[in-house]
C-alpha cells in the first residue's frame, strides 16, 4: 500500500520524467518568487507589465516546446503544461501572457513560417525581448472566426491589410502581431501575416475596465491599409486549420493552467478550514466542509490526469483536437466550480484581495470563455459524437 497525499492524490509526480520535474520546480520557484509578490497590486490597478516578459524569458518560461536552436527549451508538451500550471497557480492573466507568446505567436512562426521568419523573431520572443500577440477574434466574429472581415488586398509584391481584431491579449505593448485575414492573392482563403509595431496604419488601443484577468493587458488591433512586404506572409499554412493548429496548443496549456488555479483555491480552502474556528471547532471538522474539499480533490486529480494523458499523446503526435476540447472544457469548468466553492468557504474573507480566491474565480470566467467557450467545446464534441454539426 502507498501513502495517500492530499496534495498529489494520483501521484502525478511519479509519472513525470526527471527533466519534467526540473522544469516544474523551476517554474514553481519563478512563479512564487517573481509573480506572486506582484499580482495583488497588478490586479487591483489593472497594470500593464511588459517588463515581466524578459523575466519569464530568462527563467525559460517562453517557448518551452520550441527547439533550442531558436531559443526555446526543446522540452515536451507535458513540460509546457507543467509551466502553465505553475504560472496559473499565481494568476490566469500571467499564464495568458506566457501562453499567447508561446502557443499563439512562437508556435505559428515555427510551424508555418519561413526559416528567415524563424530566425528573425523566435530568439527575441523566447528571451522576452520581443512581445507577441495573436489576432483572430473580431468584433463580429468570436466563436465563429471563419466569419472574419479582416482582408489583405494584393499591393504590388506585397499586401495591404485592413480590419479590426478585438479582445487581443498583449496587443497594446506587442512588438510582433500574428494576424489572420482573408487574402485576395489566395482566393480569399484565410492566411497568417506577421505585422510589426510601428507600421503605418497599425494601432493597438487598450481595452480597460475588465473585471476579470486584470493582470493581463488586453486590446484591439486596428489596421487601416497597413502595407506589408511579401515576406510578412506565413508561407506554410492556408485556411482555418492555421489558427486552429495554434489554438490546440494554447487550449491544452489552459487545461493544465486552470488546474493550477484550482489547486491554489483547494489548498487555500483546506488551510482556512484548519485555521478558522467556529462553534468551538475548526471549520475543517465539519462534514459539509470536508465534502467540498473531497469534491475539489477529486476534480483536480481527474483533471490533471486527463491533461497528462493528452500531453503524452501530443508528445507522440497522436492526439485529436477533440481530446483537447475534453480537457480544456472540463478542467476550466471544474476549476471555476472549485474557485467558487473556495470563495464561499472563506466566508467574508473570501471577497478580500488578500485571500486571492475571488481573483482566481473572476479570472476563470474569462478562461471559460476564451480559446473556445465551454459551450463551443461541447458542440465540437457533439459533432464528433453524432457526426452532426450544431454550430
Ligand atoms: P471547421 O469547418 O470545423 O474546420 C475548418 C478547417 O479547420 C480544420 N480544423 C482544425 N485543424 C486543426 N485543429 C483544430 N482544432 C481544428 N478544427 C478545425 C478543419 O479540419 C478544416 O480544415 P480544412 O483543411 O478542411 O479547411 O471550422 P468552423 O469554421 O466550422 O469552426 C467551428 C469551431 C466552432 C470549432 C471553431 O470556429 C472554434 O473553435 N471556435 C472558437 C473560436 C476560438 O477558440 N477562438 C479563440 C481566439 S484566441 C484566444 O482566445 C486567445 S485567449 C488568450 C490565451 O490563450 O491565454
Ligand atoms: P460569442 O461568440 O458572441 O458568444 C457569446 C455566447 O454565445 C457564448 O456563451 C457562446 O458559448 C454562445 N454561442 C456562440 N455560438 C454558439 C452556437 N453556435 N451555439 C450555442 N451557443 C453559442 N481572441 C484572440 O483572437 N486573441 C486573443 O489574444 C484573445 N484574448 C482574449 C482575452 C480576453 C480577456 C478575452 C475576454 C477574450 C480574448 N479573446 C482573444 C477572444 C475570445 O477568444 C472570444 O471572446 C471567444 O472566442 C468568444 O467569442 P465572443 O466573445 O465573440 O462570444
Amino acid at each position: 500500500m502507498a501513502p495517500f497525499d492530499w496534495a498529489d492524490p494520483f501521484n502525478i509526480d511519479d509519472q513525470l520524467t526527471e527533466e519534467e520535474r526540473m522544469v516544474r520546480d523551476s517554474a514553481h520557484g519563478f512563479a512564487q518568487s517573481v509573480l506572486q509578490p506582484r499580482v495583488i497590486e497588478a490586479y487591483a490597478t489593472e497594470a500593464d507589465t511588459p517588463e515581466l516578459f524578459p523575466l519569464m524569458g530568462e527563467a525559460g518560461m517562453l517557448g518551452v516546446t520550441i527547439p533550442e536552436e531558436f531559443g526555446g527549451s526543446g522540452a515536451s508538451y507535458v513540460a509546457y503544461g507543467l509551466v502553465a500550471r505553475e504560472i496559473e497557480r499565481v494568476d490566469s492573466g500571467y499564464r495568458s501572457m506566457a501562453s499567447v507568446q508561446s502557443s499563439l505567436v512562437m508556435y505559428p512562426i515555427h510551424a508555418y513560417g519561413s526559416d528567415e521568419q524563424r530566425r528573425k523573431y523566435l530568439p527575441g520572443l523566447a528571451s522576452g525581448e520581443l512581445i507577441g500577440c495573436f489576432g483572430l477574434t473580431e468584433p463580429d466574429a468570436g466563436s465563429d472566426p471563419a466569419g472574419m472581415r479582416t482582408y489583405a488586398k494584393k499591393d504590388g509584391d506585397g499586401y495591404s491589410i485592413s480590419g479590426a481584431k478585438t479582445w487581443i491579449s498583449n496587443a497594446p505593448f506587442a512588438d510582433v502581431f500574428v494576424v489572420w485575414a482573408k487574402s485576395e492573392a489566395h482566393g480569399d482563403k484565410v492566411r497568417g501575416f506577421v505585422l510589426q509595431k510601428g507600421m503605418a496604419g497599425l494601432e493597438a488601443p487598450k481595452i480597460g475596465g475588465k473585471l476579470s484577468l486584470r493582470a493581463s493587458t488586453t486590446g484591439m488591433i486596428q489596421m487601416d491599409e497597413v502595407k506589408l512586404p511579401a515576406e510578412a506572409l506565413l508561407p506554410d499554412v492556408e485556411g482555418m486549420k492555421g489558427p486552429f493548429g495554434c489554438l490546440n496548443r494554447a487550449r491544452y496549456g489552459i487545461s493544465w493552467g486552470s488546474m493550477g488555479a484550482a489547486e491554489f483555491c483547494y489548498h487555500a480552502a483546506r488551510q482556512y478550514g484548519l485555521d478558522r474556528h467556529q462553534f468551538g471547532v475548526p471549520l475543517a471538522s465539519k462534514q459539509i466542509y470536508q465534502l467540498k474539499l473531497a469534491d475539489m480533490l477529486t476534480e483536480i486529480s481527474l483533471g490533471l490526469q486527463g491533461s497528462l494523458r493528452v500531453g503524452r499523446l501530443m508528445d507522440k503526435g497522436k492526439f485529436a483536437p477533440e481530446m483537447i476540447s475534453v480537457v480544456k472544457r472540463n478542467n476550466v469548468g471544474k476549476a471555476l466550480d472549485v474557485a467558487r466553492m473556495a470563495r464561499d468557504m472563506h466566508g467574508g474573507n473570501g471577497i478580500s484581495e488578500e485571500y486571492q480566491v475571488m481573483r482566481h474565480m473572476l479570472n476563470l470566467e474569462t478562461v471559460n470563455t476564451y480559446e473556445g467557450t465551454h459551450d463551443v467545446h461541447a458542440l465540437i464534441l457533439g459533432r464528433a459524437i453524432t457526426g452532426i454539426s450544431a454550430f
